[in-house]
């Protein structure tokens, strides 16, 4: 059974990149930008030593694919090292090559074979009204699996979940007003149905692919990273956008001249939430650290709960 893949199960050795230089790229993207921490000497050794690939399930309900689409933007380490080195996917509704009832059975067959074992990641607010019926995943002997029926079948047989992106953390998006479809977020509607099995929340519309690669990792060598109040690991979401922002001094300035309205650099003006918003984006930087939203426009929260209902006007001062 186990080599049983809805994805072609390429040898590691054919990409291109060594398991050293895997760290390397791994370690490399850390350095300075905060995740260091998380990889630790012991970690690295542990790596070296072989790390086997962890069976995650992918599921996506309601949202954009913006989540996976970023996460197979990772460049350092690749998507493909992700894939081939770290994870064995074994189901995803994007990139799979398997759809139809076989593709939901082997769903099935997989949360089966490796209970409590496996990572669960959840892509996309959960609809709980109307019994579900808002989001149907597939079909097996005739049956409609919904969203919900799956999250809540599977979610207590994984080792943990993954709530991947502000939808699936928070509700996000199609949780906003005028929610018609009862959109819930993971830890939300664990709580209806008493689940307990650990939730990491990663949000961002969509994530860093950092954030969600550097939590893979932690959870597989060092277990479910330290946690905020709102679930997201401290690693990536522990620190103040605006009191890290590089237009700190201009905001500064105008805060003690009394003129927020014209705050020369800051974006303060035209409705910038870094103060109400705790990332890492200030130092880690978007597209391969090419840049970031305050350097040319303004940070909307994208990471916080209540996004964007709570944020919203975005261009709309905070002052
Ligand atoms: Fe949500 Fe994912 Fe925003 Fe989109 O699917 S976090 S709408 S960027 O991508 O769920
Ligand atoms: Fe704070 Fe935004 Fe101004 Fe930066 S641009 S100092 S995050 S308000
Ligand atoms: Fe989201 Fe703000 Fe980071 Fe931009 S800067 S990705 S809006 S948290």
């Amino acid at each position: 059974m186990k080599d049983k893949q809805v994805l072609p199960d390429v040898q590691p050795k054919k990409s291109g990149i060594s398991r050293r230089s895997f760290l390397k790229t791994v370690t490399g993207t850390a350095a300075g930008i905060g995740i260091s921490q998380m990889f630790n000497p012991a970690l690295i050794q542990a790596l070296e030593k072989g790390l086997e690939r962890h069976p995650v399930i992918w599921i996506q309900g309601q949202g954009c694919t913006g989540c996976s689409v970023s996460l197979l933007n990772s460049v350092d380490p690749s998507i493909a090292d992700i894939l081939l080195k770290v994870i064995s996917l074994q189901f995803h509704p994007t990139v799979g090559a398997c759809e139809g009832e076989l593709a939901m059975k082997h769903v099935y067959e997989v949360a089966r074979e490796y209970e409590g074992r496996f990572s669960f990641a959840i892509e996309g607010a959960i609809p709980v009204a109307e019994n579900g019926k808002y989001c149907i995943l597939g079909e097996i002997d005739h049956k409609e699996i919904s969203m919900m029926d799956m999250v809540q079948e599977l979610a207590p047989m994984a080792g943990s979940v993954l709530a991947i992106g502000t939808c699936a953390a928070y509700g996000g998006i199609p949780a906003a007003k005028g929610n018609v479809t009862g959109a819930t977020g993971v830890m939300d509607f664990f709580k209806t149905k008493n689940i307990t099995t650990p939730v990491v929340n990663i949000p961002g519309c969509p994530p860093h692919p950092d954030w969600i690669v550097g939590s893979i990792v932690h959870l597989l060598e060092n277990g479910i990273p330290e946690l905020d109040y709102d679930g997201r690991p401290k690693l990536f979401f522990g620190n103040n956008i605006h009191d890290n922002c590089p237009r700190l001094d201009d905001y500064d300035e105008a805060f003690m001249a009394m003129s927020l309205s014209d705050p020369n650099g800051c974006r303060m003006d035209v409705g910038c939430k870094g103060p109400d918003t705790y990332a890492d984006c200030y130092k880690r930087k978007w597209n391969s650290g090419m840049n970031w939203c305050v350097n040319n426009a303004v940070c909307i929260g994208c990471v916080e709960p209540g996004f964007p209902d709570a944020m919203s006007p975005f261009y709309e001062p905070a002052y």
